[in-house]
């Protein structure tokens, strides 16, 4: 029988951060459709489009954690995100299998540019929109220019854009963090190394390897950077990057009263780049690292003994030969992209995000760059509305008596806003 939607909803939970929301859930077809219409309005972008996505992110995020599937909109009454424009679309969907307006901008050729130009690493809607205006219809028109905004992340990106738009599979994911683990190891024993972003979701795949380290003793990270970066160049893994320095400062946290909602930036000192991934790195069986997924809820890089997975063992160890070649530089950062994709490799270009953190924001970073997006706005703004505290991936604070609730572990950080712990595999929202 199908579950009354409107008995169940005064049960559901009101926050998206209060909710389970696993990876394969019940209503794919239609999050995907609203999702749609989601990515249209944050592509437009105008200040009338910004509340309308947030409108469709919330609905299909109610979506994402409903315990059934959706067989009629009558399931839907009384849940205040599913509103009324989202309703149309599913009774569309559910009637006759799609929704005109979803394919209508599915078909878009505007749609279809803004989605393949924003896919380029460094290029947002406001970019996309100048390339469109000058009439470009592909990358290679956009490769023809040569990059004249001499933005590196847009030079490099669209260099590598056919290796950057194939997805990074978890087995990479899981080497490239082993390696990274090493070498942060032996620079400064004891550092704390966990693959964040969707892997630690559980995805399978993802369009970068975001990787947060860390130390149990403060200030001990400080350092750690330039010589983790320095040492993954000299084993060949470093193509493009930059550094960013740490910018946190509690001062101008506190008198920065507002809550912004539209950039939900950090200040860590992080690394952002591209790195040379052998090809070795995703041939390994995806299946036995699927597995690993989860039981393996928090994802911290254990030391590099042997993995469940040889072949992942033997493409390492390889990179630790004294046969191993190294590169003749430390990454190709004084040549020109096309030179460089242009040459035969036997590495995929990924992104890469390196971010460091103290141990006293540790957990909060990690609740923060574990995501998902929505996740992480709809807690912050749980956390503004419900308890007057500001929460980021720095910390939760309390902006009246001007003081941070620290944290331990990451069900500290759930408890301090006073719900649930959620499982990170259970925050695909
Ligand atoms: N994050 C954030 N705000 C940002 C950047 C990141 O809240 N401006 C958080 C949320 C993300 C996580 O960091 O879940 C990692 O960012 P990604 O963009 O890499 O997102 P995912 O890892 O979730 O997705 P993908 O699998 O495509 O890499
Ligand atoms: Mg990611």
């Amino acid at each position: 029988t199908v579950p009354e939607g409107n008995e169940f909803n005064g049960t559901f939970p009101e926050w998206a951060c209060q909710r389970k929301a696993k990876l394969e859930h019940l209503n794919k077809k239609l999050t995907s459709a609203v999702e749609v219409l989601q990515e249209f309005a944050e592509l437009r972008d105008s200040n009338q489009d910004y509340p309308r996505a947030l409108a469709f992110r919330r609905a299909s995020s109610v979506l994402k954690s409903l315990p059934f599937p959706v067989q009629s909109v009558e399931q839907l009454k009384g849940f205040k995100d599913i509103g009324e424009h989202v309703k149309t679309v599913i009774s569309d969907i559910l009637d006759h299998g799609s929704s005109s307006e979803v394919d209508d901008i599915e078909k878009s050729e505007w749609f279809k540019k803004m989605k393949l130009f924003t896919s380029v690493f460094g290029v947002g809607p406001s970019t996309a929109k100048v390339w469109i205006e000058r009439g470009w219809e592909s990358l290679e028109d956009a490769q023809k220019d040569g990059c004249p905004s001499g933005d590196w992340r847009i030079a490099w990106g669209l260099a590598f854009s056919k290796d950057l738009n194939t997805p990074v599979c978890r087995s990479e994911a899981i080497a490239f963090s082993r390696i990274v683990q090493r070498e942060a190891e032996h620079i400064l024993p004891g550092v704390i190394t966990t693959l964040v972003g969707g892997f630690r979701r559980g995805k399978p795949e993802g369009h970068d390897v975001d990787i947060l380290l860390s130390h149990p003793t403060d200030e001990a990270e400080i350092g750690l950077l330039p010589k983790l970066i320095a040492a993954l160049g000299k084993r060949g893994l470093i193509l493009i990057g930059h550094k960013e320095k740490n910018s946190f400062r509690s001062d101008i946290l506190y008198q920065d009263f507002k809550l912004s909602t539209r950039g939900q930036l950090d200040h860590f000192e992080k690394w952002l780049g591209i790195c040379k991934f052998p090809k070795s790195f995703s041939k390994s069986k995806d299946s036995e690292s699927n597995s690993e997924v989860n039981q393996e809820t928090s994802f911290t890089v254990p030391a590099l003994e042997a993995t469940s997975d040889s072949s992942l063992d033997e493409s390492i160890n390889d990179l630790y030969e004294p046969k191993a070649k190294k590169s003749k530089s430390s990454g190709a950062i004084d040549t020109e992209p096309q030179h460089v994709s242009a040459a035969p490799r036997d590495w995929l270009a990924r992104r890469v995000d390196l971010i460091i953190a103290p141990i006293s924001q540790y957990y909060y970073a990690l609740v923060g760059w574990t995501g998902s997006k929505h996740f992480n706005r709809d807690a912050r703004l749980y956390a503004q509305k419900k308890l007057g505290l500001k929460l980021t991936s720095h910390g939760l604070f309390d902006l009246q008596k001007r003081e941070p609730l620290t944290a331990e572990t990451e069900e500290e950080v759930f408890s301090h806003l006073k719900i649930p712990y959620i499982d990170p595999t259970d925050r695909n929202c």
